[in-house]
C-alpha cells in the first residue's frame, strides 16, 4: 500500500516525511524535484502486547510506503508542467496525504505571499479537480474517434466512454466523481485512471509548534476528510528523541500519541483495510487484509496453500485476550472460537488456520 504526501510548496511535506520515517529516508535535502521513498512501519499496540506475551524471535508490523512529492506551484506555467508530471506520478499511489501550511516563518516564503490554509487547501483540491477533468476529456478525446470502429476493443470502449460522460458530467456539475459510479464493475474501470479525487485522503494542517493545540483553521466538513493539525518540525524534533524523553514530552502536552503516529494509523484506517494477527515463538505478526474478507481469503495473504487447504480457523479476539490475560485463559472462558469458510476475520482477530493440502 503506497500514500503520497502532496501539497502545495514549502508546505512541510519533507519535514513530516522525514519525521514519519524517523529520518531513514533522507532528510528532505535531496535535489530538487526528486521522489523520497520510504516504507514505514503501522504503530501497533497489539503487536507489542504479543510480543510482551510471547517474546518471540521476531515481530513483524503491518507496512505502508510513504512518498515524499516536491511541492506543486500554479503561479507559472513551467510550475504548472511541473506539476502535471508529479500528478501523474500521485495517480498511482492509493492515498494522498495533503500537506497544507499553516504556519509563517521569516524564512521561508510562502506560496503566494499568504498563509492560508483554506485558500491554499481549495487551491490544491481545484487542482487536483482540473487534473482528473483533463484525464477525463482527453480519453473521450480517444475514445470518440475509436469507439465506433469495429475493433477487438469495441465493447468496452463503449462502456468505458458512457462511464467518462458520466464522470464528466459529474465534474461540470460540481459533483464528485463518486457520483458518477454506478457499480463495482465500473468502479474498477474508474480505478485504473488513478482520479485523483476519488482516492481516500487526509489533510495534514502543518502549524507552528505553539499551535498545535489551537482550533484548527481547516474543518472536517470543509476539507471533505479527516483533518489533522500538527507541526512537521516538532515531530522530526520528537522522534529524534528516545522513548522516555518522548513520553515525557507527550506527557507534558497532554496527548496521548505522537501526531506522526495517528497520521499513519489514520492513513490505513482510510484505504479500507484491517489486520489480523498471528503469534507464536518464531514471530508475532500483523497481517494486511481488505475489511470483509472470508478467513480463507484471509489464510491466502499467509500462503496460498493455507487458502487452498483451509479447514478452519481458531480465532481469538484481541480484547479477549486482554480481558483474560493468557490463551490458557481464553480457552478456560470459552472464547476460543473455531469459525468456518463464511467467517469474516474482524480487525484484530488473532488467528491459527488449521488446513490441510
Ligand atoms: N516555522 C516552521 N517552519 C517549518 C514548519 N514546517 C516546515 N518548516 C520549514 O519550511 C521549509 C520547507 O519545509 P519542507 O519540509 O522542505 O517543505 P516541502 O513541502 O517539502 O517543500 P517543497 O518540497 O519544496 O515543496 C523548511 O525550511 C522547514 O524547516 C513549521 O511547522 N514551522
Ligand atoms: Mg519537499
Amino acid at each position: 500500500m503506497q500514500v503520497a504526501l502532496i501539497g502545495l510548496t514549502q508546505s512541510g511535506k519533507s519535514s513530516l516525511f522525514s519525521a514519519i520515517t524517523e529520518g531513514q529516508g533522507g532528510s528532505g535535502a535531496a535535489g530538487v524535484g526528486q521522489i523520497e521513498r520510504a516504507v514505514v512501519k503501522v504503530p501497533d499496540e497489539r503487536l507489542d502486547f504479543l510480543t510482551e506475551m510471547y517474546k518471540p524471535k521476531k515481530t513483524t508490523h503491518a507496512t505502508i510506503e510513504f512518498l515524499d512529492l516536491p511541492g506543486f506551484s500554479f503561479v507559472s506555467e513551467s510550475g504548472q508542467q511541473e506539476a502535471r508530471k508529479l500528478i501523474a506520478q500521485a495517480r498511482q499511489s492509493e492515498m494522498l496525504v495533503l500537506v497544507i501550511c499553516g504556519f509563517s516563518s521569516s524564512s521561508v516564503a510562502a506560496y503566494r505571499d499568504r498563509v492560508d490554509p483554506m485558500a491554499d487547501l481549495e487551491e490544491l483540491q481545484n487542482e487536483m479537480l482540473l487534473a482528473d477533468l483533463e484525464l477525463v476529456t482527453n480519453r473521450l478525446e480517444k475514445l470518440e474517434k475509436s469507439k465506433n470502429k469495429p475493433t477487438k476493443t469495441a465493447d468496452a470502449d463503449k462502456k468505458e466512454y458512457a462511464i467518462l460522460q458520466r464522470c464528466n458530467e459529474a465534474i461540470e456539475n460540481l459533483q464528485p466523481l463518486s457520483s458518477a459510479i454506478q457499480s463495482e464493475e465500473e468502479e474498477k474501470i474508474v480505478r485504473s485512471f488513478g482520479f485523483l479525487t476519488l482516492k481516500p485522503a487526509v489533510v495534514v494542517l502543518n502549524v507552528s509548534d505553539d499551535d498545535v493545540s489551537g482550533v484548527a483553521a481547516i474543518t472536517a466538513e470543509q476539507a471533505g476528510c479527516e483533518v489533522i493539525q500538527l507541526s512537521a518540525t516538532l515531530e522530526s524534533e520528537l522522534v529524534a528523541l528516545d522513548a522516555d524523553e518522548r513520553d515525557a514530552f507527550l506527557e507534558d502536552m497532554g496527548v496521548e500519541e505522537i501526531a506522526k503516529d495517528r497520521l499513519v494509523k489514520t492513513c490505513y484506517k482510510a484505504v479500507n483495510v484491517i489486520s489480523f494477527l498471528t503469534s507464536g515463538e518464531d514471530e508475532v505478526r500483523a497481517w494486511t487484509i481488505p475489511a470483509a474478507c472470508p478467513a480463507p481469503e484471509a489464510a491466502g495473504a499467509i500462503h496460498s496453500d493455507i487458502q487452498r487447504g483451509f479447514i478452519r480457523a481458531e480465532v481469538v479476539a484481541y480484547d479477549d485476550l486482554v480481558a483474560e490475560g493468557d490463551m490458557k485463559g481464553v480457552k478456560a472462558a470459552g472464547k476460543s472460537r473455531l469459525e468456518g469458510k463464511t467467517y469474516e476475520v474482524q480487525d484484530g482477530d488473532i488467528i491459527n488456520f488449521r488446513f490441510n493440502v
